[in-house]
């Protein structure tokens, strides 16, 4: 523990003003939470003034949310803290320079999986532009999902050397990743727990300070800086594990003509006596900007961990299987739906497919790394004609998206439903095969939201992910 950083801090008194760098999914309700507490005096929010981004800080600045999709209290609260004058958001980063605290929320998407490279070059500007800026006994979190060993590595590194001064002795450093979920931005950040760690003690208990003062419900579980970067990282991973081994029993359950439901309340019966039986479900994919990355963040951490890891030889991660297996669900979507149209006397080629369900996950507008993205390729690569709906998703890069589900169903020889948005557990199978107008229309269900009795009795073709039992 630095004595220096403590009489640093112990002279600088509480945090006062914060800056918070990244107006995206984690760092607006971030920022509009710690410009809401009377503890803090005033918020920054920094955005870079880029071509497809920059936008956002007018909007912000007239208290609008530039977030899609429906984020409860978000929008008030934005207004509420510009209209107080407690927040304001800008491109200026020399402004780093008067905050006691900031904090990073910048997207470290994955450049090959592969090779286990991250794309860390926003994290990197940000970094720098926060060590240029930075004044003596500032605190640096970095709260974007990081490979373990990147705070007290990488970061520290890079906050050195554009500041001229020591992490630990002249500013504090920490790691507290965010645990948000999109439709619940505000409550995930206020109830659930907060994982902080600092690459010393001295910056653990001052981003405690900061992060206890926004929290209603959670609680604060102090760590080290690693063992926090491990603990976001892993915790994902286990997610993605738990839906892979659901989803590899799915696929099992098709071969043995059972119904992979059945048997998950079968298992998740088992309750009591510390037994925990987190069963999740299994579907056409796993998508979005965590899962599908944090297990490579993971395996990253152990390897330029620079130990020697005892392991079976030759033998691959689990983690990383877990993957696959997950990235495999829109090829097995696929796989049925090429079987169905030929129960039908149908090939991809002379077939229509309407695609339900753009959003990597439901009742979202959020389409970050949707599988729905590869079940259309392999669609359109076997000559399939395909049309998309989604009920949420407005707009997408190369994906014309409907919101009228009669007309993208219309004549369509198959339907396959991707994401489980609550519209589609309604779909009615008369309703439906009169749009698609064939005596033996198709419908593969990625998400069990329809019963496939009600469609088999209107003569659809069914397949189902997991229901071997009526494929
Ligand atoms: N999915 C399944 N089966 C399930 C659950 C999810 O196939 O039983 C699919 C979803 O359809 C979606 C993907 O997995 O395509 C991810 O879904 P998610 O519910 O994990 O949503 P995320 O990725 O937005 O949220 C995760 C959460 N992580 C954990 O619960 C450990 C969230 O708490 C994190 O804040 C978030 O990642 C993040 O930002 O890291």
């Amino acid at each position: 523990m630095s004595s220096k950083l403590k009489n640093i801090l112990d002279e600088k008194g509480p945090i006062r003003k914060i800056g918070v760098i990244g107006m995206g999914y984690v760092g607006i309700p971030a920022a509009v939470l710690f410009a809401d507490s009377d503890a803090f005096e005033f918020v920054w929010g920094f955005q870079r003034d880029s071509p497809t981004s920059g936008y956002k800080i007018d909007m912000l600045n007239r208290g609008e949310s530039p977030l899609k999709g429906d984020e409860p209290g978000l929008e008030e609260l934005i207004k509420k803290v510009v209209d107080a004058g407690k927040f304001r958001c800008t491109s200026d980063f020399t402004r780093i320079s008067e905050v006691d605290a900031v904090t990073l929320a910048i997207q470290t998407p994955f450049l090959s999986a592969k090779s286990l490279e991250p794309d860390f070059g926003a994290l990197i500007e940000g970094l720098r532009l926060t060590g240029r800026n930075i004044t003596e006994g500032t605190l640096v979190v970095l709260e974007s999902t990081i490979t373990p060993g990147t705070t007290g590595g990488l970061a520290r590194q890079i906050l050195e050397e554009e500041s001229g001064m020591k992490a630990s002795e002249d500013f504090a450093l920490a790691h507290a990743p965010e645990r948000v979920m999109v439709g619940r931005l505000l409550r995930n950040i206020r109830e659930h727990d907060r994982i902080v760690g600092g690459i010393d003690r001295e910056s653990t208990q001052r981003a405690v300070e900061l992060y206890s003062l926004v929290l209603t419900s959670g609680r604060i579980i102090p760590m080290t800086a690693t063992a926090a970067e491990v603990t976001k990282t892993a915790e994902n991973t286990f997610r993605d594990l738990q839906i892979a081994a659901i989803n590899q029993l799915a696929l099992y359950c098709e071969v043995m003509g059972i119904n992979v439901y059945d048997v998950r309340t079968g298992i998740d019966s088992l309750k009591g006596e510390g037994i925990t039986r987190a069963v999740l479900y299994p579907g056409a994919g796993v998508g979005g900007h965590c899962l599908t990355k944090d297990t490579y963040h993971l395996e990253r951490g152990v390897k330029i961990s620079g130990g020697k890891l005892d392991y079976p030889q030759g033998m691959e991660s689990i983690f990383v299987l877990a993957r696959k297996v997950n990235d495999f669900m829109p090829v097995h979507m696929y796989n049925l739906t090429v079987e169905a149209l030929s129960r039908a006397g149908k090939t991809p080629a002379d077939s229509k497919v309407a695609l339900l369900g753009w959003a990597f996950i439901r009742n979202s507008d959020d389409a970050r790394n949707t599988p729905s993205e590869l079940y259309r390729k392999l669609l359109l690569d076997s000559g399939c004609a395909v049309e998309v709906h989604d009920p949420y998703v407005k707009e997408y890069p190369g994906v014309s998206i409907s919101h009228e589900l009669s007309d993208v169903v219309k004549n369509a020889d198959a339907a396959a439903i991707l994401t489980g948005h609550d519209e589609y557990f309604k779909l009615d199978a008369s309703a439906l095969k009169e749009l698609m107008g064939k005596e033996h229309p198709v419908i593969v269900d990625g998400r069990n939201v329809i019963k496939p009795d009600d469609f088999i009795a209107e003569g659809f073709v069914y397949k189902g992910i997991g229901r071997g039992d009526k494929n």
